[in-house]
C-alpha cells in the first residue's frame, strides 16, 4: 500500500510537462520521473527514429526499468507523452495538460522540430489522441484535463494538484488508521 501517491502528467509535447512536474516536485517532495530520461539513460529502445526525432521505446524494457525503480511504491511524478503502458494499479490521479494550437505551434516552433514533428503534434493535441489515451487506459474519476496556456493556467494547476495530494495523504493515513 501507498503512502505517497503515484501522478501521471501527460500531454503533446509542448503542452506542460516538464514544467509542472518539476515545479511539483519541488514544492511537495515527490520524485520527478522524466520518462524520455529513464528512455535514454538506461536504453529501453529499439534506436533513433529520423523522422520524428524520437527514440523508438521498448515498453517492456521501460517497465522493468520503473519496477527497478521501486515506482509502484508511490510518490512519483511519472512526465511522459503516453499513459497507457504503466499498470492501473500503479497509478492514482492523471493529468493532461492541454493547449491551444497557436500556443503549442508558437512552443513547439522554438524547439526546431521538423515540419513533420510539428504536424503530428498539432494533430495530436486537436485529436484530443493523449486525453482519448488516458480515458480508455484508467478509470475516468482519475482523469483530470487541465488547460496550461499561461503562467497563471500554471499555477493554478499546481496548486490544484498540491491540494489533491494533501488531501489524497490524508484519506489514506485516515485509512490506514481505519
Ligand atoms: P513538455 O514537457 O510537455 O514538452 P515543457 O514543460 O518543456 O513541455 O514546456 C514547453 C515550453 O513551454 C517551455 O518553454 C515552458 C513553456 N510552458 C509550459 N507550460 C507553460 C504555461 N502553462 N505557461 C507558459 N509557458 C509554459
Amino acid at each position: 500500500m501507498r503512502t505517497d501517491p503515484n501522478i501521471i502528467i501527460t500531454g503533446t509535447p509542448g503542452t506542460g510537462k516538464t514544467t509542472h512536474s518539476e515545479a511539483l516536485a519541488e514544492r511537495t517532495g515527490l520524485r520527478h520521473i522524466s520518462v524520455n530520461q529513464v528512455v535514454k539513460d538506461r536504453e529501453c529502445h529499439e534506436g533513433w527514429d529520423e523522422e520524428f526525432s524520437s527514440w523508438i521505446v521498448d515498453d517492456d524494457k521501460l517497465l522493468d526499468a520503473l519496477e527497478e525503480d521501486n515506482v509502484k511504491a508511490g510518490g512519483c511524478i511519472i512526465d511522459w507523452h503516453g499513459c497507457e503502458i504503466f499498470p492501473e494499479s500503479w497509478i492514482d490521479l492523471v493529468v493532461v495538460l492541454r493547449v491551444d494550437s497557436s500556443t503549442l505551434y508558437d512552443r513547439l516552433s522554438e524547439r526546431k522540430y521538423s515540419e513533420t514533428k510539428l504536424q503530428e503534434n498539432l494533430d495530436s493535441e486537436i485529436m484530443e489522441v493523449l486525453l482519448q489515451e488516458a480515458r480508455d487506459s484508467y478509470d475516468e474519476q482519475i482523469v483530470v484535463e487541465l488547460t496550461s496556456n499561461s503562467v497563471d493556467d500554471m499555477e493554478s494547476n499546481i496548486d490544484r494538484i498540491e491540494a489533491w495530494i494533501t488531501q489524497w495523504k490524508k484519506d489514506h493515513a485516515d485509512e490506514s488508521e481505519a
